[in-house]
């Protein structure tokens, strides 16, 4: 059997910078291919620039590296694409529209194509929002990963492509800052409570999101990758959920570790977004299909994150 050589699209991201290492554990270093606009800091195995707006770019690295599967991770967030909307679409869908037609021309195998709860707006319900829900976001980026979700399921059903794809929740991790999304203030405000500052949010006290540990978000992504497909009966994009909690919840978490700790609640333009999306995801078709199971809960969550993120500020 011809060995898989995995292709990380965006690989400096939130989620690309957790998940190469996990990747390379499980596929060997020098057969995981890190891409993105700028090289990262700390190289660790192959690394190549690549802007995936560029299909010839794309198709050169496939083809010299013989990659098998791809997972596509490169998009502007959700608040950041308000801010000049035909540019986050124009990236958005072009990425993967190369990403699909060179999986589809060289073969490749398998192909991770993350998708959101942004891709649900006011007509599905807010709590416990099923799988088959009206899809009507509010956001271009959302837009963006509806049509994502649909030429995910083009692809598989016209060419027989072995596409996989979750809604993810708003991931919380320590390993690196995310940037232009509405749940970041989940990540930022451990960061100034491991400094003891006082917290600017920018989304109301009472403003529940459904969101997820990294170490889960990695673990679904991993597990869904290697479900056997005939267990994947969902080709636009599952489900996933991990916890949901609002500011408040959240500060109250980080009080029980900083008593003096606070937050200031100055809700902007991203208040809009955060109240057209779900506050809590039914993942039950995950489960069901591939045996998905959260292990991370706010307090545990809370925990991890102060304890990985205060040695960096001491
Ligand atoms: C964002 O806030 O835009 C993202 C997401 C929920 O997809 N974190």
């Amino acid at each position: 059997m011809q060995r898989e050589t995995v292709l990380v699209i965006g690989a400096n991201g939130q989620i690309g910078t957790a998940l190469l290492p996990q990747l390379q554990a499980q596929f060997g270093v020098g057969h995981v291919v890190a891409t993105d606009l700028r090289p990262p800091v700390v190289e660790s195995g192959p690394f190549e620039v690549l802007d995936a707006t560029k299909p010839d770019a794309l198709t050169d690295i496939v083809r010299r590296y013989r990659v098998t599967q791809i997972y596509h991770l490169a998009a502007v967030l959700s608040a950041k694409g308000e801010g000049d909307p035909l540019w986050a679409w124009n990236l958005n869908m072009q990425t993967l529209l190369n990403v699909l037609e060179v999986s589809r021309q060289y073969q490749v195998r398998k192909v991770f194509v993350p998708s959101s709860i942004a891709a649900f707006g006011e007509h599905a319900p807010k709590d416990e929002t099923p799988q088959s829900s009206p899809l009507d976001p509010a956001t271009v980026y959302g837009i963006s990963k509806v049509a994502a979700e649909n030429w995910s399921l083009y692809y598989h059903k016209r060419y027989g492509l072995d596409v996989r794809s979750l809604r993810y929740p708003g991931v919380i991790s320590y390993q690196s800052m995310p940037g232009g999304g509405t749940t970041d203030y989940a990540v930022s405000i451990f960061h100034a409570a491991v400094q003891g500052l006082p917290f600017e949010c920018f989304l109301a006290e009472d403003t529940r999101l459904p969101m997820i540990y990294m170490d889960d978000a990695l673990r679904a992504t991993l597990e869904l990758m290697e479900a056997p497909a005939d267990r994947i009966s969902v080709r636009t994009s599952y489900n996933l959920a991990g916890m949901s909690f609002t500011p408040a919840e959240l500060t109250a978490a980080i009080q029980a570790y900083f008593p003096e700790f606070s937050t200031v609640y100055k809700p902007d333009f991203r208040q809009a977004i955060a109240e057209s999306w779900p506050r809590s995801i039914d993942d039950s078709v995950a489960r069901q299909d591939w045996g998905w199971k959260p292990a991370f809960d706010l307090p545990r969550m809370t925990h991890e994150m102060i304890t990985n993120l205060t040695p960096a500020y001491q």
